[in-house]
C-alpha cells in the first residue's frame, strides 16, 4: 500500500473555518454577510424575521477561507412551531463553528439580545460585532464607547469590532480579526464557489425578499414560497416556476393587488435580481396557493426543509 496516500496535505498556514452569525431580529446578519463575501445570497428587509433558513457564504482569498452561516434572528415572542424550528436552527448552525460573531445594533441592547447570548455555546470564542454605526445616535464616539464597554459586561467576549454592513464600512478588519480564531487548513471549498446553497434555494429566497418589500407588516409571516420547477434550457436560460402559498383567500387577493399589479411587480423584480445572480436570462412565473394553517403545522414545516 502507498503510505502516502492518506497524509493530510500541509496548509501551509494558510487557514479556513466556521463563523456564525448570530444575533436578535433585524440587527443586520443577512446584511452583513453579503458585504462579507461581496454578493447578496442572504435576503434582507426592514422588517424583523426575515432568514429562515441558514444560509452560508464563502469568502476566499489568499490567506484565509471563511465560511459564513447566516441564521435565522432567534425568536424569543411568538412561540409557534415555525419559530420553535427556526430557534432549533440557529442552535444547530452554531455547534461546532470556531467562531461566533455576535451582532448587536449600535446604541440598542435589550432583553432580546441578552437572551441570544444565553444560548451560545460556552467553549466557543464570541466576537461582539456592533453594527449600524453610520445610524446619527451612533456618531457620538464617547456614547458609542459607554455603549460597548455596557454591553461587554454581558458576556466575556473574545474581541469588539464596530462596522456599518449597509455601508461596507470596517469589513475588512472585521475579516482580519477574524482570521486569526480560524484553525489552519487547506481550503474546504472550490475559491470560486460564494454558497453552498442551490441556485433552487436561491430563487425562492428572492421571490421571499420582495414578499417583505411589497407587502404590509405581518403579511409576509404568513407565506411560504416554494419551487415548483427550475429548469435549465439548452440556451443557458432559466426557467423557473414559484408558488407562493398564503393561508386565506383574502391573503391571496392582497398579493396579486388590483389588476393583477402587485403580483407582477413582485415578479419582474425577483426575476431582475435572479438575472444578475445567475448572471443569464431568467424565464420567472408566479402564483398563488391557498393552504390554511401552515405555520403550525409541524409536518408540512417539515415537508419544507425548515
Ligand atoms: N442604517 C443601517 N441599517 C442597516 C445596517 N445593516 C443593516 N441595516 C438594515 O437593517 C434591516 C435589517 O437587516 P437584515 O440584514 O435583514 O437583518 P437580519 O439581522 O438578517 O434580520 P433577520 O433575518 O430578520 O433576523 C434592513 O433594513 C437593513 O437595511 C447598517 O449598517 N446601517
Ligand atoms: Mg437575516
Amino acid at each position: 500500500m502507498d503510505d502516502t496516500q492518506f497524509q493530510i496535505p500541509d496548509a501551509n498556514g494558510y487557514r479556513c473555518g466556521f463563523v456564525a452569525i448570530v444575533g436578535r431580529p433585524n440587527v443586520g446578519k443577512s446584511t452583513l454577510m453579503n458585504h462579507l463575501i461581496g454578493q447578496k445570497i442572504s435576503i434582507t428587509s426592514k422588517k424583523a424575521q426575515t432568514t429562515r433558513h441558514k444560509v452560508t457564504g464563502i469568502y476566499t482569498d489568499d490567506t484565509a477561507q471563511f465560511v459564513f452561516v447566516d441564521t435565522p434572528g432567534f425568536q424569543t415572542h411568538h412561540r409557534n412551531a415555525l419559530n420553535d424550528r427556526l430557534n432549533l436552527n440557529v442552535t444547530e448552525a452554531v455547534s461546532g463553528v470556531d467562531v461566533i460573531v455576535f451582532v448587536v445594533e449600535a446604541m440598542r441592547f435589550s432583553d432580546a439580545d441578552r437572551i441570544v447570548l444565553q444560548q451560545l455555546p460556552k467553549r466557543t470564542p464570541v466576537l461582539l460585532v456592533v453594527n449600524k454605526i453610520d445610524k446619527d445616535k451612533a456618531k457620538d464616539k464617547l456614547a458609542l464607547d459607554a455603549f460597548i464597554a455596557e454591553v461587554c459586561t454581558e458576556f466575556d467576549f473574545a474581541g469588539v469590532e464596530v462596522v456599518s454592513a449597509k455601508h461596507g464600512l470596517r469589513i475588512a478588519n472585521l475579516l482580519e480579526t477574524l482570521k486569526p480564531f480560524l484553525p489552519e487548513s487547506i481550503p474546504m471549498y472550490p475559491e470560486d464557489m460564494v454558497t453552498d446553497k442551490s441556485s433552487r434555494f436561491l430563487a425562492m429566497e428572492i421571490v421571499r425578499e420582495k414578499l417583505f418589500r411589497y407587502l404590509g407588516e405581518e403579511l409576509p409571516y404568513a407565506m411560504n414560497v416554494e419551487v415548483e420547477q427550475f429548469e435549465e434550457e439548452e440556451s443557458g436560460m432559466y426557467r423557473i416556476y414559484i408558488a407562493v402559498l398564503v393561508d386565506k383567500d383574502s391573503q391571496k387577493a392582497i398579493l396579486i393587488g388590483k389588476g393583477g399589479e402587485r403580483l407582477k411587480k413582485i415578479s419582474t423584480e425577483a426575476r431582475l435580481d435572479m438575472e444578475k445572480l445567475f448572471d443569464t436570462k431568467v424565464f420567472l412565473k408566479v402564483w398563488v396557493k391557498v393552504k390554511s394553517g401552515w405555520a403550525d403545522d409541524v409536518r408540512f414545516l417539515r415537508e419544507l426543509g425548515l
